[in-house]
This record gives C-alpha cells, sequence and structure tokens, in this order.
C-alpha cells in the first residue's frame, strides 16, 4: 500500500462516516485485496477500509451490488427471526456522499464497512469451534438459497470451475511465461493425474444431476468473526464470491484452511496433515443446517469436495507460480511454490484418510 496517511483519510471523508477518523492501518492477511482498519480519536477500531483489487473483480458495480444484496437478505431474516445485535450478525457497508457503494479515485475502488467490535478471527481452529462454524456456514448457504436465480452475477467468471481453472493450468504450461516449467515438473505430473477424477461436478451438472446454489465459495477459517466472550460465530464476512456455484465449495474449502494441521503455506510439509475430528466437527455443525436443502448426492460427495477444493487450490497456486506470479500477493520469490508443495500434501494426506471420510458421511444418508 503506497498511500499516505493523509490520502486515506481523504479517501474515507468521501463516505458518509458517522463519527471523524484519525488513522488507517494495515489489517488482516488477505491474498488479494488491501484491508485497513480506521480508528476514531479514542483510538478504537471503528471502519475497516479496502481497497477492491479491479485486476481480479474487474466488475466492481457487479461486485458490490452482489454484496448489497446478500447483506440486505441477511439482514432481513436476521431481523424476522427476532435477531438482536444486528450490526456485528451482518456486515453493514457505508455509501459515499453521493450515495455510491463504492468511491473511485480515478485510478483505484475503495469501500468502508463498520468494523465489528469485540470479535476474534482465527487462522488455526479447535473442533468446538468448527462445529460452530459448520452451523454458521451452513445458515449462510441457507438463508441465501431463496435469492432468486440471476440476481447475483458471478463476480469472477467460473471461478470454482475445474475444467475452467485446468485450462488455464494447461496454458501457463504451454507458455511457459517465467521460464518455471521445468522445475515444476513432478507437480505437474501430479496435477495430470488427477484431473478427470476432479472435474466430477461439471460433468454431473452437464448431466443436470447437480445443480448451482448460491456459495460464498471463500470459507477459509479466517473469514468468519467469533465472538471474543463466547466463542460463538457472530459474522460471516468477505462476500466478494459469494455467488452461484456448487454446494461442495463452502465445505471444500473450510476442509481445505480449517483442517490442515499446518499452514496454508507450510515451508514444512510435515506439519501438513488433514485433521478428522475437525472434518467431523465441522461437517456434523454443517450438516445440522444443511441437511434439509442437500440432496443425497451432494452430501455423499461433500468429502469429495474437500480433495476438490485442495486440489484446484493446488492447481491454482501452481498456475501463478509458473506464470510469474501475476495473481496473488507473495512474500518472497518462491512463495506460490511453498503453497503449492504445502497444498499437494493436504491433498495426499486428504486421499489418505478418503475412506474414513466417506464412511463417516453415509452416516448422514
Ligand atoms: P481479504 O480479502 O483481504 O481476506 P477480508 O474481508 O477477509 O479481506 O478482511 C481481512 C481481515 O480483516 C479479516 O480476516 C478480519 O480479521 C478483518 N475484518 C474484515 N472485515 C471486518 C469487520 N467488518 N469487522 C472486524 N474485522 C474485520
Ligand atoms: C484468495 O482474498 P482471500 O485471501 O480471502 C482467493 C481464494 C483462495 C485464497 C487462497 C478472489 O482469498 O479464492 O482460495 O486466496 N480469492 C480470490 O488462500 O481469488
Ligand atoms: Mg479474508
Amino acid at each position: 500500500m503506497t498511500k499516505t496517511k493523509e490520502e486515506l483519510l481523504a479517501i474515507l471523508d468521501q463516505f458518509e462516516l458517522n463519527e471523524p477518523v484519525v488513522s488507517a492501518e494495515p489489517f488482516g492477511n488477505g491474498h488479494i485485496n488491501d484491508t485497513l482498519k480506521v480508528t476514531n480519536h479514542k483510538g478504537e477500531i471503528c471502519y475497516v477500509l479496502q481497497r477492491i483489487n479491479h485486476h481480479i473483480f474487474t466488475n466492481v458495480e457487479m461486485l458490490q451490488n452482489n454484496i448489497n444484496t446478500v447483506t440486505s437478505h441477511i439482514r432481513k431474516k436476521l431481523e424476522a427471526a427476532g435477531e438482536t445485535d444486528i450490526d456485528r450478525k451482518v456486515l453493514t457497508f457505508l455509501p459515499t456522499r453521493d450515495g455510491k457503494p463504492y468511491y473511485f479515485d480515478g485510478e483505484n475502488y475503495w469501500r468502508v464497512c463498520l468494523f465489528i467490535p469485540n470479535n476474534k478471527s482465527y487462522e488455526a481452529i479447535t473442533p468446538e469451534l468448527a462445529y460452530e462454524a459448520g452451523k454458521a456456514f451452513g445458515d449462510f448457504q441457507s438463508m441465501l438459497a431463496d435469492i432468486p436465480e440471476g440476481t447475483l452475477g458471478e463476480t469472477i467468471p467460473d471461478f470454482h470451475n475445474m475444467e475452467f481453472r485446468l485450462k488455464q493450468f494447461h496454458d501457463a504450461v504451454a507458455a511457459d511465461a517465467a521460464g518455471r516449467v521445468a522445475e515444476v515438473q513432478d507437480l505437474i505430473d501430479e496435477v495430470e493425474k488427477r484431473a478427470e477424477a476432479m472435474t466430477i461436478q461439471e460433468r454431473l451438472h452437464r448431466e443436470g444431476k447437480l445443480q448451482k446454489r448460491v456459495n460464498h465459495c471463500d470459507t477459509k477459517v479466517n473469514n468468519m468473526l467469533f465472538d471474543a466472550d463466547t466463542d460463538k460465530v457472530l459474522c460471516v464476512i468477505d462476500l466478494d464470491t459469494v455467488m452461484p456455484g456448487y454446494v461442495l465449495s463452502d465445505i471444500g474449502d473450510f476442509i481445505r484452511t480449517g483442517a490442515n494441521t499446518g499452514a496454508e503455506d507450510d515451508e514444512n510439509t510435515d506439519n501438513v496433515e488433514v485433521n478428522l475430528d475437525i472434518f467431523e466437527a465441522y461437517t456434523r455443525g454443517y450438516m445440522e443446517k444443511a441437511k434439509t436443502f442437500l440432496t443425497p448426492l451432494e452430501i455423499s460427495l461433500l468429502p469429495y469436495g474437500g480433495r476438490l477444493l485442495t486440489y484446484m487450490q493446488t492447481v491454482r497456486f501452481l498456475t501463478d507460480y509458473i506464470n510469474g506470479d501475476t495473481y496473488y500477493k507473495i512474500h518472497g520469490p518462491k512463495h506460490n511454490l511453498v503453497r503449492t508443495r504445502a497444498q499437494f500434501k493436504l491433498l495426499q494426506s486428504l486421499e489418505a484418510n478418503q475412506e474414513k471420510m466417506d464412511a463417516f458421511m453415509q452416516t448422514w444418508l
């Protein structure tokens, strides 16, 4: 982030803020947008300011419309259910002084939302928290299930389409723009070996057996805020990719992040394994909320979702490494390669535990 404090305050001044603010500093560790925490005179964090990565989210208008649709839909559901403390349970974005949902400064797109006070977010969790998270993502999907088809746009077209991700991967390998293909041939071979098995969803969809639903599509464990006092889930955040997709996305990305004993970019792949207690706890919570709307096919495929999203992330990090690091923020020249190897190790662990995970899922059918 190259903006000065004064420039950031001038950007904030474009929004209808409820109170004066004094500073904006980097926050969180997302790979795409830039997130800043904004403080008031008392030193309290009151807003979150984000610079939207418009090279990736090319239609910012659609993006912010989607987010407004989703947040107002959830707000209505919470109100109808008699919930209190609603400003901590759903994100609230503030309009600009001229009534727009984002501000364009001629170069960058910015948005502001209320900071949710007294929250905790986790990079690694326990089975108890995973159970709470499972219920919360199940609730999230079920609250959004009645948004009419066609209302939400695809903010990134084909975002979780595995056939499309493999096409991007093949294009990257063919172009070899950064001259890195030879270095990663072992990983390329591993990706190819699994390509057929990992594109089941697209085939089932074409055969009319698997429908699309509104999904979050980025259910990393740190995209959920917990109440600092009670450790109950407060709010699902990071709504940029909420869009129609396959239901496996949201269980898959949580298994990929929450049920990993290591880090997404662990240098030591010995640390990386699937934690089956967390998988089971998350799945129990999720199924309690989602069982009513899932089909038996979707239920039986849920563990496959963990493998699929981990495979997809392996392919995406590897593609970016081969392309010369053009998509994800990196913190070192080999970061995308380290990420790829760590994700691939997790995939192997998920494969080794496939029978146990499938057997657990059978108990829900
Ligand atoms: P990114 O796309 O960069 O991951 P997020 O929207 O997930 O962006 O925000 C990054 C981090 O900032 C989150 O993991 C969370 O800890 C914190 N955060 C984001 N929005 C809020 C909010 N409204 N209230 C409190 N914390 C927030
Ligand atoms: C990105 O923005 P962030 O860090 O929550 C990415 C996800 C990946 C994730 C991998 C728009 O998410 O799809 O799964 O990194 N978001 C986008 O950590 O590509
Ligand atoms: Mg995030």
